[in-house]
């Protein structure tokens, strides 16, 4: 089913559950979908337990006799966790919980979250699904009967529904979805495998990559990896809006998945939204820098990192030896 947007899919999931219900989130989720859940879905009294899923342990822990949902990002927005799908599918099924996923990051081209157990799975197709940056659209898949049927009775009463242009473009668009997928993976791995040797980058989260601590999950659970990771650069505020404003081909911007490479600072961008505390528990400091690489050339890319690099050392040639 088609929602105007990724948030109204997740608008009509939430409409699944009733005042008095408790659900359980994944501790790191794209920051509107926080403020959908702790600012609106909070007031309709449905309260939201935040945990580190990618342990499963935490999030059985969290579970409450009025426990309905869990809410899974994998990879997680923006600190790419990856939580095991499989057994989170297991624990929770042994209650009456409801499992969505969250495959924005992945499409189903790289990741079929329903196959690993999911009840549930919503996609921004704004993202990699449409991936031309000219829609804003979503998207719920089921393979449970009453909750489809559940969910067509909230898309028609909510009014949440995509245009019939919107979803000519996206008809259109997932016809190239696994060419430009493939090639999303090969350019996102070659820029990040390039910052991971930067003596300026602190740390690389790309789930594609030995260093990830789910990366022998991930090559058990997904087919792929898309275009979108994180780092730290070194320093802080200072240093990451030096980087971000020196950069010539990435464009400065929220949102993800298109052609064009973006790059932005979630913690006053994407997830500023979210409270300070919440946010240095879960590591979205100043430094964190989000890349969704795109279809260009990637020597093009590497050499404009690197150029935004040199352009942070010149100011700070100390920031080297740290
Ligand atoms: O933008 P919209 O179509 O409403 O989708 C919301 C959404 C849902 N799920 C995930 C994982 C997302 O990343 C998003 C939107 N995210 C951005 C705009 C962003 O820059 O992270």
């Amino acid at each position: 089913m088609c929602f105007a947007s990724g948030l109204g899919a997740t608008t009509a999931v939430i409409h699944l559950l009733n005042a008095g219900d408790h659900m359980i989130s994944v501790d790191d989720v794209y920051g509107g979908t926080y403020r959908y859940f702790s600012k609106v879905a909070a007031r309709m009294n449905v309260e939201t337990t935040y945990v580190d899923a990618s342990e499963p342990s935490n999030l059985e822990k969290a579970i409450r006799s009025n426990t309905k949902l869990v809410w899974l990002e994998s990879p997680t927005n923006p600190l790419l966790k990856v939580m095991d799908i499989k057994t989170i599918a297991e624990i929770v099924h042994k209650k009456d919980i409801l499992l969505a996923v969250d495959n924005t990051f992945l499409t189903s081209y790289f990741q079929r979250p329903l196959s690993l157990g999911a009840d549930l799975v919503i996609y921004s197709l704004t993202k990699y699904m449409n991936g031309h940056s000219d829609v804003i659209m979503g998207a719920v898949t089921t393979s449970n009967e009453d909750i489809h049927t559940r969910l067509r009775f909230l898309q028609n009463a909510l009014g949440i529904v995509p245009s019939p242009f919107d979803c000519y473009l996206v008809n259109r668009s997932v016809k190239t979805l696994h060419i430009r997928m493939r090639e999303h993976m090969k350019n996102g791995l070659e820029v990040a495998r390039y910052l991971e040797k930067h003596p300026l980058v602190e740390k690389v989260f790309h789930p594609g990559l030995p260093s990830h601590p789910q990366h022998g999950l991930t090559k058990h659970q997904c087919y792929g990896h898309s275009g979108i990771f994180s780092f730290y650069i070194k320093g802080g505020l200072r240093e990451s809006t030096i980087f971000l404003k020196a950069l010539k081909v990435f464009t400065l911007a929220e949102s993800l998945g298109g052609y064009e490479s973006l790059a932005e600072l979630p913690s006053v961008m994407t997830h500023a939204s979210i409270p300070i505390e919440e946010r240095e528990k879960t590591g979205i400091t100043d430094s964190l820098v989000r890349l969704s690489v795109g279809l260009e050339s990637s020597e093009d890319l590497v050499e404009d990192l690197d150029q935004a690099l040199k352009a942070v050392v010149s100011i700070d040639v100390g920031l080297l030896f740290r």
